[in-house]
């Protein structure tokens, strides 16, 4: 009798835990490839969004522009590359408009 519901409870953490990657939901700040953490990764997709290379959904654009001037541009990867360098401490929160001042 419990075994029905210990599988469909394994099943039910796999889809939670499935659906988070596949949604790739991230409200991290500088976090513009949605997998949880800053890299120069995201600082490349930022550059390659500013130059019309690639194209970013609203969130990753919210999540991108860590300049908090609403615009996408080599600024906010240069601020990610600051970020992940230890110069700058803080990239802000998503909505808010905090952060380290630019120091460029
Ligand atoms: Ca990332």
């Amino acid at each position: 009798m419990k075994r029905p519901f210990i599988l469909i409870s394994i099943l039910l953490v796999c889809c939670l835990t499935a659906g988070f990657f596949v949604c790739g939901a991230s409200d991290v700040h500088g976090d513009v490839d949605l997998d949880g953490q800053v890299t120069a990764e995201d600082a490349l997709l930022v550059l390659r969004a500013s130059s019309g290379t690639d194209t970013l959904t609203a969130a990753q654009v919210k999540l991108a522009d860590v300049t908090y001037d609403g615009k996408i541009n080599s600024v906010d990867a240069l601020r990610i590359l600051l970020y992940i360098s230890g110069s700058i401490s803080d990239l802000g929160n998503v909505g808010s408009e905090e952060g380290d001042d630019i120091i460029i």
